[in-house]
């Protein structure tokens, strides 16, 4: 029974199998099972200690299906073949055509690696939206893009002419967007993916907010969908790709799947030209908890693999790293014959009955309809875990001397006609020689089998995939008087954090959107004074709560339940950014509507994951960003690097994001009114931004007739005393307005100057409709000038104008240049500090003080007052002349 460690060594990866086999069942009969499982427990232990390759648990270099598992494939392999070729023909054609006239690039290389990958999900597994179902949710890798839309041209829901203007969307008539936008493709594609790293950590959010919603009884699917993701080696690399994937783990979220095309390269040239990305992906994926199938190794290996007996060719191909299996796509096969086989002779006799053609031929196992088929069969038969598919490709496959397997593969995008016809050739793709230089563009006919059958198996499959598909929902959402105690005089002094709290609790009693609430937390509850909300509505947990929380005993302990409504995200802005987007694009995924209010330190908003909230425009998602703790000055004590004084101007850059500042708790009742309204009545695809304070301040009622004027984002707070003089303008924002209106009395009682105050909730507002005016005015010349909200509001002012702002000077400056005469800006450039709110605002010059001499001075400049004035107020308040910010360069 006992084998020598010579015997092991020596005999083959199956003896050795064998061998432990045995010693396994031996040692059940003679030892019993508990024993025999410590012993195990103890060779594992060791094997745990042993010294492996880095990234974790990792399995031989094969594919993970044994051939004697392996499905038998349900499909047409020709036909399926045919229309995947066609299909790379006119991927190819679409990015060369647009190349040889313009500059608008395109990618070549990923689809032609990929297309075995999604045309196998395409006509067997992905299904589209039907009744009571969403479709399942894919995640295309963005740069194959081409090969999805020369699947839709074959499909019928592209013409000949969308392909011709592929990357020229301003062209007449339009074309076709670069990468999977549904901004601008908004019935096409559903997921912008070409930032990497965001497609995938996006999926896995998508897919616990499909359970998130399953378990709050939202939804009535007949099944439940897949979220698949398809995402590139070299994609891998970036944190987000990677950062979460304990958590779909974690939350056994089965409902994955992650397809990672390894092509074993990047743009750049090889992703681990010395290691192996796939071992050391399965290394970490193991680790995390996936299940992890390898798919390396084509059919054509079978045998090959099944006829070393010695295990020397395992040997060989763990030996081998990315770098030489990338050598052996671009030279010829008796390269690989030599250098591949050669190292050990027994491994010649092998393959001595293949030619080099033949050997330079064996495919890889993400180019093998069989092998990818078994994988996804398996993925999806998968419980419990979620499954990632390492599938191994060959870069640019096809395009032989133009660019497959080469380090410059990625940004091929032209092709000579010698490069055509061998394309041609290797596809069998039926154009003539007289017209292949035009790359013409090819597509069987309706009746042909291959379109028969390609819509066949999409009708078979529920639809079209992608497919973006929107029945507007109206909610019932509160009106303004809904809000009516949040419009009166607080009794308390509170910030605008407190204020929201407030308003959102009074949300949740809302019968008609209570339930399509989503508020998301990245641990800083308690730092909002949110924690109420835990006994309130519960934290989302899949598991519930399996202990007893150490705060039980009090009113709003830390209440975990199956059905909770709170989704708690631990310390990840990128992933509750994801839950936000998941969340908030829900009415379209599945026509559910849902409001996501994602409340976060507002520092580690767009500064941090900028990226995702860019992307939250181009996926028309909808809902609430609050970034708490906002302004540099009002957050006090944490300093340079939690004190956010520029959030404003990040979210004023993103097309569909209404970024508001809101100084009392009757704006911000206002604005989100106004919000719901638009986005769920209206059914707009914007978001808002709403930067929330925590400076406490008495909370004043709602004047009059002021409501348009919030949401436009200016409006008069707090006229000047009639009858002087000397006429100013202070425009505030944010919990900075008490500067503002403690300044107003000073200059009142002190200067005889009268100062309207004026609340600007948004500067970004004001300005995106002065310069739509700016530019019809341009562009009409000789009619009429229009004028803007801001031009016609401040029309008949006088006087000088001063904004003084918890943010950088450039948040009021955007409005500069309608403003009469010019706006003179204070506000808090430079890095934070860590002190107290007076001496910060001292510092920054944003304090009453420093708005009294701002204003001061802006009427000196327009010789409205006497310089001498500045100079003694300057004196009278202590300020210091020569303070300058440090290191503003
Ligand atoms: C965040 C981000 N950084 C950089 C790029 C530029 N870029 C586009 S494709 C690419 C390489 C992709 O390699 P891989 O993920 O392996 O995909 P493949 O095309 O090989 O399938 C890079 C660096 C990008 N799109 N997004
Ligand atoms: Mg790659």
């Amino acid at each position: 029974m006992k084998a020598s460690k010579k015997e092991i060594n020596s005999s083959g990866g199956d003896k050795v199998s064998a061998t432990l086999k045995s010693v396994f069942e031996l040692a059940l009969d003679s030892q019993g099972t508990e024993r025999t499982a410590q012993m195990l427990e103890q060779l594992a232990q060791e094997l745990r200690s042993a010294p492996r390759p880095a990234g974790g648990v990792t399995t031989s270099y094969i594919n993970t299906i044994p051939v004697a598992e392996q499905p038998e494939y349900p499909g047409d392999r020709v036909i399926e073949r045919r229309l995947k070729s066609i299909m790379r023909w006119n991927a190819m054609a679409m990015v060369v055509k647009a190349n040889s006239t313009t500059n608008v690039g395109g990618h070549i290389a990923s689809f032609a690696s990929s297309a075995t990958l999604y045309e196998v999900a395409q006509n067997h597994f992905f299904r589209g939206a039907t009744e009571n179902f969403p479709g399942d949710m894919v995640y295309f890798q963005g740069h194959a893009a081409p090969g999805m839309y020369a699947r839709a041209y074959m499909e019928g829901r592209l013409d000949e002419k969308d392909l011709q203007n592929f990357r020229q969307e301003l062209a007449e008539g339009g074309g076709l967007s670069s990468y999977p936008h549904p901004y601008l493709m908004p019935e096409f594609w559903q997921f912008p993916t070409v930032s990497m790293g965001l497609g995938p950590i996006m999926s896995l959010y998508q897919a616990r907010f499909n359970r998130y919603l399953q378990a709050r009884g939202l939804t009535n699917w007949k099944s439940e969908p897949k979220v698949w993701a398809f995402l590139g080696d070299g994609e891998s690399d970036e944190p987000e790709s990677l950062g979460a994937i304990t958590l779909a783990a974690r939350e056994n979220l089965d409902n994955i799947i992650w397809v990672v095309n390894c092509n074993l390269q990047r743009l750049d040239g090889p992703v681990r030209g010395n290691g192996k990305i796939i071992q050391e992906l399965e290394g970490l994926f193991t680790g995390a908890g996936w299940n992890v199938i390898k798919v390396i190794w084509g059919s054509d290996w079978d045998d090959i693999i099944k006829r070393d007996k010695s295990g020397l060719l395992l040997k060989r191909m763990e030996e081998c790293v990315d770098g030489d299996y990338q050598k052996y796509v671009v030279e010829p096969g008796s390269y690989t014959r030599k250098h591949f086989f050669g190292k050990y002779p027994e491994l010649l006799e092998l393959v001595t009955h293949l030619s080099d053609e033949q050997i330079s031929k064996l495919l890889r196992g993400g180019h093998d309809v069989r092998k990818m088929y078994a994988a996804y069969q398996a993925a999806m038969d998968c419980k419990g875990q979620p499954t990632v598919i390492l599938a191994k490709t060959v870069k640019g496959y096809g395009l032989g001397e133009a660019g497959e397997g080469k380090n410059i593969s990625h940004q091929q995008k032209k092709m000579n006609e010698k490069e055509l016809r061998e394309f041609r050739r290797r596809f069998d793709i039926p154009i003539s020689d007289d017209v292949i230089a035009d790359t013409p563009f090819f597509r069987p006919a309706p009746d042909s089998v291959e379109t028969k059958y390609l819509l066949a198996r999409r009708q078979k499959l529920g639809g079209f995939v992608p497919a973006r598909i929107v029945k507007p929902v109206t909610l019932d959402v509160p009106k303004l008087d809904y809000f009516a105690e949040f419009l009166k005089a607080g009794k308390t002094e509170i910030s605008t954090t407190t204020a929201f709290g407030g308003l959102f609790r009074n949300l949740l009693r809302h019968k008609g959107i209570s339930k399509n609430l989503v508020p998301i937390i990245p641990d800083e509850a308690r730092t909002f004074g949110l924690d109420v909300l835990f006994r309130e509505i519960g934290i989302y947990s899949p598991k519930g709560q399996l202990y007893e929380p150490v705060d039980r005993k009090t009113l709003s302990y830390y209440y975990e339940a199956k059905d909770g409504q709170i989704l708690e995200e631990g310390i990840s802005e990128a992933g509750a950014m994801s839950s936000f987007l998941a969340a908030g694009t829900s009415y379209a995924t599945h026509g559910v509507p849902m409001i996501p209010f994602y409340i976060y330190y507002s520092m580690f908003g767009p500064q941090r994951v900028g990226d995702q909230f860019w992307l939250a425009g181009d996926i028309r998602a909808k809902g609430f960003l609050l970034g708490a703790t906002s302004g540099r000055t009002s957050l006090n004590g944490e300093g340079l690097q939690h004190q956010d004084g520029h959030s404003l101007l990040h979210t004023s850059t993103i097309p569909t994001c209404l970024p508001y500042d809101p100084a009392f708790g009757f704006e911000l009742a206002v604005i989100i009114a106004d919000g719901m309204r638009r986005m769920f009545v209206e059914q707009e695809d914007i978001f808002y931004y709403l930067a929330l304070y925590n400076d406490n301040y008495a909370m004043p009622p709602m004047p009059a007739g002021v409501e348009d004027g919030i949401v436009k984002g200016l409006y008069k707070f707090k006229a000047g005393y009639d009858g002087a003089k000397i006429k100013a303008h202070i425009f505030g924002s944010g919990s900075i307005m008490q500067s503002a209106l403690k300044a107003q009395m000073i200059l009142a009682e002190k200067y005889g100057v009268s100062a309207d105050v004026w609340s600007a909730t948004s500067y970004k507002l004001l300005r995106t409709d002065a310069i739509r005016c700016q530019r019809w005015n341009m562009l009409h010349p000789t009619q009429p000038a229009k004028k803007s909200y801001v031009e016609n509001l401040l029309a008949k002012e006088s006087g000088a104008f001063v904004a003084v702002s918890d943010n950088i000077r450039t948040v009021p400056d955007q409005i500069a240049p309608w403003v009469p005469g010019g706006l003179f800006t204070l506000g808090t450039d430079g890095f934070g500090r860590s002190d107290t709110r007076a001496r910060l605002r001292r510092f920054f010059g944003v304090d009453v003080e420093s708005t009294v001499i701002g204003t001061l001075y802006a009427l000196a400049e327009r010789k409205l007052i006497d310089r001498k004035v500045v100079a003694q107020a300057i004196k009278d308040f202590g300020v210091d002349p020569e303070l300058v910010q440090p290191q503003i360069v």
